[in-house]
C-alpha cells in the first residue's frame, strides 16, 4: 500500500521533469539539407548507427577514388562528410540485402561502359575505360559495415554469380542467407526476350546451380526487379506484371494468385510498396501495400510514344497473402505517381517520398524524353500513410521538399526516426547545369534530412535498450523514468517495442525494409517511472530474418532513438537457434496510479501473456475495474 504523502512525492517528481526538457529546433515535417553524398545515390542503406552506404553506377561523379570517378561511398551522418570507396565493377542497377551475419550484398550490374554510359567492346571489360571500371553482370560485391573507416567493398571476380544479373531483387531467409532473383542479361526499359531474360533463382551462398522459375517467363517483360517478401508462413510472396503468385522456395512450388488491380507495380511503372507493421494485435500478419505505378499493357512498354507525358496511376491496393489471396483497395494517392517510396516509421505509419507525376522510371535518347528523363513533373509533397486509421483517413501531408528526386532516387530510416533523402539521376552519365545548361533534371548529390511531425518533441530515453535479439527466450526489461513516459505515468501503456529492419534501398524498393513490434507487458514503479517487459522475437525467423537492425521504443507515438541490434545467431545459412516463446509477467499498474482515476486503492494486473500492450489496459479495465473508472480513463485519454 502507498501512502498519500508518497503519492505527492511522485507529483513532486514529475513537476521536476516537467521542467528542463531538452530544446530542439523546430524542424518537424521539414526536409533539411545536410550535406553531398558525392556519388549519386541510386543504392543506399544504413549500414551502422553512423554510417550510411551509398552505391552509384559506373558515372563521371565527383568523388575520385584511386585516381578514377568514385562509384561508391561511405556517408556520415554526424559530419555530413562522405569517404569515397573504389567498386570494382559496374554496379548498375544492382540489388542488395543484408546476410544474418551484418555482411552486406550488393549483386549484378552491367558491363563496364566509358563515357556517356557506353558500353565498352566485350573484349574490354576488366579496367580498360576511362572509369577502369569492370564488368558488374555477374557481380556479388561484400561489405561489413565499420565506423572506423576501415571497411571496403570486396568485389572479387572469383566469388562472381555464374549468370549476368542487371535489376535482380534480394531477399534474407531464414538462415541469414540471401534469395537472388531475375534480371536481365544486358539491360533495357524492360525485359527483352530476345535471349537476354534471365528468369532463374539462386541463392548466396550459393545452394547450386541456379533453376528457373515459371513467373519469371510468364511475366515477360515486365519483371526486372521482381517484388518480393519472405512472408511468415516461409514462402515467399512475388509480384511483377499484373501478375503475382505464392512461391513455396524450400519445394520450389509455384501458386499463381490472382492479378493485382489496376496497373503495373513493379519497375519502370515503380510503385510504392511496403510491409505494414507485422504486430502482436494482427498476429505479425504481412500485409504489403502497393501504391501508384503505371497502367500499360504488355505490348504498350516500347519507347515509340511520349512515355514522359503519360500520368502515372493514383490506386493503392493490399494484400495479406498467409491469411488471404484477394485484393483490397486502400485509400488511393491524392494524384497519380511513380517512383514514391514507402519508408517505415517507427510509430507504425509509413512515410511515401519521392517520384514523379507523368511517366515512370528509366531514361534514353528518344526524341520526346525530358533531357534524358522518362519521366517529368517531379512530387515534390511527402505524405504519411497510417494504416491503423480508418478507411477514407489515412493519408495526411507530411514536408515539401524542394529537390526533385525521380529515377534513382533513395531513402531510408535512420535511427534517430528521421529519413535520409538522396540521388535522383535520369541521365546516362553524370550531368550538371554547367555541362547541361538545357537539361530539367541533373544528377542530384544534395542529400536531406526529412524530419517527421514527431521530431521536435522531447525523445523518451529509457535504460536497458538491447544489443541483441533470439528467437524466443527470456523476456527482457526496459527503464523508463516518468520523464521518458512524457509525464504521465500511464503512457507505458501506450508503449511499443519496435524492431525496423530499414533494408536496401534502390529503385523505389527497400528490399528487405520490415517493421516488426514486440509483446510487452509493463509494471509501474513507485517513482513515477515505469519498467516494460520486453519479449524476444517470435521463435519464427520468416517474421523477420536474421541480421541486424534498430530496436526503437515508441511512447505515446513519440519515438526514442533506436539502438542497434543483432537478431539471431549471427550466421549465415544455418538454422537459427530457436527458443521457446518469451513468458512475460503480467503488467501491474501501482496502486498509487490507479487511485488517480477511482480514489480507491487497486492493485491490478493485466493478462499479460497473448495480449498486446495496446490491449492491456482495456483487458485490466474491463475485468477488474468499475464501469466509472472507465469512462474516467477515457475522459484522461488512454489508450483503450
Ligand atoms: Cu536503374
Amino acid at each position: 500500500m502507498v501512502s498519500s504523502s508518497t503519492f505527492l512525492h511522485v507529483l513532486s517528481l514529475a513537476a521536476l521533469a516537467l521542467s528542463p526538457l531538452e530544446s530542439q529546433a523546430q524542424l518537424a515535417n521539414t526536409f533539411k539539407y545536410v550535406g553531398l553524398s558525392g556519388v549519386s545515390a541510386q543504392q543506399l542503406f544504413l549500414g551502422t548507427k553512423n554510417k550510411v552506404y551509398i552505391v552509384d553506377k559506373t558515372e563521371k561523379n565527383n568523388a575520385t577514388v584511386n585516381g578514377h570517378p568514385a562509384w561508391a561511398v561511405e556517408y556520415d551522418l554526424d559530419t555530413n562528410t562522405f569517404r569515397p570507396m573504389d567498386v570494382l565493377s559496374n554496379s548498375f542497377c544492382a540489388g542488395g540485402t543484408v546476410l544474418g551475419n551484418g555482411t552486406w550484398l550488393n549483386v549484378g550490374g552491367n558491363q563496364a561502359v566509358t563515357t556517356g554510359g557506353v558500353a565498352m567492346p566485350s573484349t574490354q571489360q576488366s579496367g580498360q575505360s576511362v572509369y577502369t571500371d569492370w564488368d558488374g553482370g555477374k557481380a556479388i560485391r561484400l561489405l561489413d559495415p565499420c565506423d572506423d573507416e576501415s571497411c571496403e567493398w570486396v568485389d572479387e571476380p572469383a566469388m562472381y554469380m555464374t549468370s549476368r544479373r542487371w535489376y535482380p531483387t534480394l531477399e534474407t531467409l531464414e538462415d541469414g542467407s540471401a534469395i537472388i532473383m531475375g534480371g536481365c542479361e544486358w539491360g533495357g526499359y524492360v525485359n527483352y526476350a530476345d535471349n537476354q531474360n534471365n528468369p532463374t533463382v539462386e541463392y548466396f551462398p550459393s545452394k547450386g546451380t541456379p533453376f528457373t522459375l515459371n513467373f519469371l517467363l510468364k511475366t515477360m517483360p515486365v519483371n526486372l526487379f521482381p517484388l518480393i517478401w519472405l512472408l511468415p508462413s516461409g514462402n515467399i510472396f512475388i509480384q511483377a506484371e499484373f501478375q503475382a503468385e505464392i512461391f513455396d522456395y524450400k519445394n520450389n512450388i509455384e501458386y499463381p494468385i490472382n492479378d493485382i488491380p489496376d496497373c503495373v507495380r513493379v519497375y519502370p511503372a515503380s510503385a510504392g510498396t511496403a510491409v505494414f507493421p507485422m504486430t502482436p494485435e494482427n498476429n505479425w500478419t504481412a500485409t504489403i501495400i502497393f501504391c501508384g505505378g503505371t497502367f500499360l499493357q504488355a505490348d504498350q512498354w516500347t519507347t515509340t510514344w511520349d512515355i514522359a507525358g503519360y500520368a502515372a496511376n493514383e490506386s493503392c491496393v493490399t494484400i495479406s497473402p498467409d491469411v488471404d489471396l484477394n485484393w483490397y483497395h486502400d485509400d488511393s494517392l491524392d494524384t497519380g505517381r511513380s517512383m514514391g517510396n514507402f519508408i517505415n516509421l517507427p510509430d507504425g505509419r509509413l512515410f511515401y517520398v519521392n517520384g514523379a507525376h507523368l511517366g515512370t522510371a528509366g531514361y534514353g535518347t528518344e526524341d520526346w524524353v525530358i533531357g534524358q528523363s522518362y519521366a517529368d513533373q517531379p512530387i515534390y509533397q511527402s505524405w504519411y500513410f497510417d494504416p491503423k486509421k480508418p478507411s477514407g483517413q489515412r493519408w495526411s501531408k507530411a514536408g515539401v521538399s524542394s529537390i526533385p528526386r525521380m529515377y534513382h532516387s533513395t531513402a531510408s530510416l535512420l535511427p534517430d526516426g528521421t529519413v535520409i533523402v538522396s540521388g535522383s539521376n535520369p541521365n546516362a552519365d553524370y550531368v550538371d547545369q554547367t555541362t547541361n545548361p538545357d537539361y530539367k533534371y541533373f544528377t542530384q548529390y544534395q542529400v536531406e534530412i526529412f524530419y517527421p511531425d514527431y521530431h521536435d518533441t522531447p525523445k523518451p530515453n529509457p535504460t536497458g535498450m538491447p544489443s541483441k535479439l533470439t528467437y524466443g527466450g527470456d523476456p527482457f526489461d526496459i527503464t523508463f523514468t516518468l520523464s521518458d513516459l512524457l509525464n504521465n505515468t500511464l503512457n507505458i501503456n501506450a508503449t511499443r517495442a519496435v524492431i525496423i529492419r530499414t533494408g536496401f534501398s534502390t529503385h523505389t524498393m527497400n528490399m528487405g525494409q520490415r517493421h516488426v513490434e514486440l509483446q510487452t507487458s509493463y509494471t509501474t514503479n513507485d517513482d513515477g517511472g515505469a519498467v516494460l517487459h520486453v519479449a524476444q522475437m517470435e521463435p519464427n525467423p520468416a517474421i523477420l530474418a536474421p541480421g541486424p537492425a534498430l530496436f526503437f521504443v515508441v511512447v505515446n507515438g513519440i519515438p526514442s532513438n533506436a539502438s542497434w541490434i543483432t537478431i539471431g545467431d549471427g550466421t549465415v545459412a544455418q538454422a537459427q537457434t530457436l527458443k521457446p516463446r518469451s513468458t512475460l509477467p503480467q503488467s501491474s499498474i501501482g496502486a498509487q496510479f490507479m487511485a488517480q482515476y477511482g480514489g480507491g486503492s487497486y492493485v491490478v494486473a493485466a493478462q499479460g501473456q497473448g495480449v498486446g500492450s495496446g490491449a492491456s489496459v482495456r483487458a485490466i479495465l474491463g475485468v477488474l475495474v468499475p464501469a466509472s473508472m472507465i469512462i474516467t480513463a477515457f475522459a484522461l485519454g488512454f489508450a483503450l
